[in-house]
């Protein structure tokens, strides 16, 4: 084997490795949470309103009575693992309103607190961390005796890309 073989073999495995890397790195980088909104999932009880700005899809869900209604997300995922849940929301009451929030039929939060966001037009978010079983997961928030935020929509993203929640994508 002479130099130039040697040097040909060198460029070739530099290239593979920077191939490999580039993949692995726009694996990590490139988000993958999935968006629901609300408005479109199984609304029971509360109304579908769009009168506050800032919502995204066609609005958001208006819990008005303190308990009893809810929005239940239909989320597929193709691998069973922990995901966050985010969601977005506005609560421009006095107090913050804490939701029931229950995964495939077992309560995950008995009362997940929804902090105020100081107006009706300011989004907030609020994530939560679950174990999903793959294929369909039934995502409910209920209302349990505090009324509720307005939800405008869930995110969904496995937790080992936790990158992208840091820097407030989801
Ligand atoms: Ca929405």
């Amino acid at each position: 084997m002479n130099i130039k073989d040697i040097r040909i073999k060198e460029v070739f495995l530099a290239g593979m490795i920077t191939v490999i890397i580039s993949v692995c790195l726009w694996d990590f980088l490139m988000p993958s949470q999935k968006i629901y909104e609300a408005e479109d999932a199984q609304v029971v009880g509360a109304p579908v309103e769009s009168q506050h700005s800032g919502y995204t899809g066609s609005g958001y869900v208006d819990f008005k009575r303190k308990s009893g209604e809810y929005v239940q997300w239909t989320v597929g995922v193709k691998q069973g693992g922990d995901y966050f849940l985010c969601f977005r929301y506005a609560l421009g009451g006095k107090n913050d309103r804490p939701l029931r929030i229950i995964v495939n039929g077992e309560i995950m939060e008995e009362a997940l607190n929804f902090p105020r966001t100081g107006d009706w037009s300011e989004w907030g978010r609020l994530v939560l961390e679950v174990y999903l079983e793959p294929g369909e997961n039934a995502i409910r928030a209920v209302t349990s005796g505090n009324s509720g935020p307005n939800i405008d929509r869930l995110s969904v993203e496995p937790v080992k890309n936790r990158i992208f929640s840091f820097l407030g994508k989801v």
